[in-house]
């Protein structure tokens, strides 16, 4: 028993995917579903763990590495890893595992319904019904712009983009891309478009913004830059909050230099209802929900536990972040 590893566990997940793990090690969980682990309670646990499973919410950084001095791996439960150091683990031979594909198709779904939602106002159209103010009827009563035959955008083409290209290019849209290389296969593959970034925002309807928040990405919407979108066009961000200065942002909606904008992310979340974007009809806002359906939240939770069991028992996980260290090995 004592030489049973420990994995932790930072936010109460359901036993029936998680008992696999006791069956190997000793497993301690933080016992809340909706709150997040306190950093003390944390970096109290590192101490002893050989395996943490974690969320976006807590940052896995020097602090906590100097610390857990038996770690061997993280496994964080997003396909995102901006929470986590990954050169300093990298350097402390600590293997990160994020969980992509698994989520690719429940994200794309949710970046389309975002657009559709944003649109067609239909945020606005159910609160009218709701609200019972649908009193009559005017030719322009909660009229929004088509998406059809429209121009999307796309920053950031993984496989996230391409998911949406297809539902995109199955609403007869016309789809640019941008991405840090260029993917002929993509192009060929799907029929869409490589474009410069200045291209892009210059030429699409819909801008979506779908790359990982890295110090290149961050603060990549500027002023400069919703100025240059078309005053009809529509901002979505699925991906992380800081890659739009959330100021100039909320500039660009005030003074009409874009059309709306469809955010399912913020710079802090969750966002509080007196926050200036939810003041604004312009807007959609969803709490972070991109991958949030019940078979893949499950499925993402799976993939971390057999990231888990793979590097501790010194096999290769099947999504390491950090592949280098298995290069080497
Ligand atoms: C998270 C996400 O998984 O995968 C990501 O990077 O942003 C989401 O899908 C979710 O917020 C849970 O951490």
């Amino acid at each position: 028993m004592a030489n049973k590893p420990y994995i932790y566990v930072t936010r109460k997940l359901p036993e029936s995917v998680i008992s696999r793990l006791n069956n190997f090690a000793e497993v301690g969980m933080w016992n809340r579903e909706e709150t997040p682990v306190p950093r003390n309670i944390l970096l109290n646990e590192a101490k002893k763990a050989d395996a943490l499973l974690t969320m976006l919410s807590e940052k896995v950084d020097t602090e906590l590495f100097e610390v857990s001095t038996n770690l061997k791996v993280v496994a964080n439960l997003a396909v995102g890893f901006d929470n986590i150091d990954v050169e300093e683990a990298t350097k402390r031979k600590i293997v990160v595992c994020n969980t992509p594909d698994v989520l690719t198709d429940t994200t794309a779904d949710l970046a389309f319904s975002l657009l559709l939602m944003t649109g067609r106002r239909l945020v606005e159209a159910v609160d009218v019904v709701r609200n019972g103010e649908w009193k009559s009827w005017s030719p322009y009563f909660l009229a929004g712009s088509d998406i059809h035959h429209k121009t999307l955008g796309i920053v950031g083409m993984g496989s996230i983009g391409e998911a949406v290209a297809k539902r995109a290019l199955g609403f007869d849209m016309q789809v640019l891309y941008h991405n840090r290389n260029r993917k002929p296969e993509t192009e060929t593959k799907l029929g869409v478009e490589y474009a410069s970034f200045n291209k892009l925002i210059e030429q699409s309807d819909y801008v979506l913004v779908l790359t990982p928040l890295t110090k290149e990405t961050k603060g990549m919407f500027t002023k400069d830059v919703f100025k240059k979108m078309k005053k009809s066009a529509f901002f979505i961000n699925v991906a992380r909050g800081p890659i739009a200065v959330e100021s100039d942002l909320i500039w660009a909606l005030k003074e009409g230099e874009i059309a709306g904008a469809g955010l399912d992310v913020f710079d802090q979340e969750p966002i509080s209802q007196d926050h200036p974007l939810l003041q604004l009809d312009n807007v959609v806002a969803l709490p972070h929900i991109g991958s949030a359906s019940v078979e893949t939240r499950t499925a993402m939770m799976k993939l971390c536990c057999d990231n888990i069991l793979a590097v501790l028992n010194n096999e290769k996980p099947k999504t390491p972040v950090n592949k280098d260290l298995f290069q080497k090995i």
